[in-house]
């Protein structure tokens, strides 16, 4: 079992897919273990991609995602992490399978609906972002 981040962008929620996003994990046999809705600041944002400062995006990236709502959860499964990033699709969207939520709904390579965590590291930085063991289901 692995669990891992998942965010429904600003722009997903904005594009009224939230459950839409937390349904195709379900349908892949995910289980979500803590959800909940959130405005971060842009320095929030800033603390959650500090892996990306060095990149020519980063300050749009981060303005970006402090830009309105987004829902954040924890999703449980055995491979977990690449699961979620299969139902995502990739980063741009031109480049996303057929079916993935980024093909079906992103507008471009930043405005792509939906995160989820790279590797095992990036999953034990940013579930603590944003929950407490209190907050995940056992
Ligand atoms: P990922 O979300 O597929 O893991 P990363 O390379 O980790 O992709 O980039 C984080 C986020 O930064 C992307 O989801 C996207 O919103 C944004 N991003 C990535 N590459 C670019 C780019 O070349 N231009 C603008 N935004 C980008
Ligand atoms: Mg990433």
């Amino acid at each position: 079992m692995q669990r891992t981040l998942s965010i429904v962008k600003p722009d997903g929620v904005q594009k009224n897919l939230i459950g839409e996003v937390i349904s195709r994990f379900e349908k892949k046999g995910l289980r979500i273990k803590a959800l909940k809705m959130l405005h971060v600041t842009k320095e929030q944002a800033k603390k959650f991609y500090i892996v990306h400062k060095e990149k020519p995006f980063y300050d749009d990236l981060t303005n970006f995602l402090s830009e309105g709502p987004i829902v954040v959860m924890v999703i449980e499964g055995e491979d977990a992490i690449a699961k979620v990033r299969e139902t995502m699709g990739a980063t741009n969207p031109k480049e996303a399978a057929p079916g993935t939520i980024r093909a079906d709904f992103a507008t471009d390579i930043e405005r792509n609906i939906v995160h989820g965590s790279d590797s095992p590291e990036s999953a034990a930085y940013e579930i603590p972002f944003f929950f407490s063991a209190v907050e995940i289901m056992d």
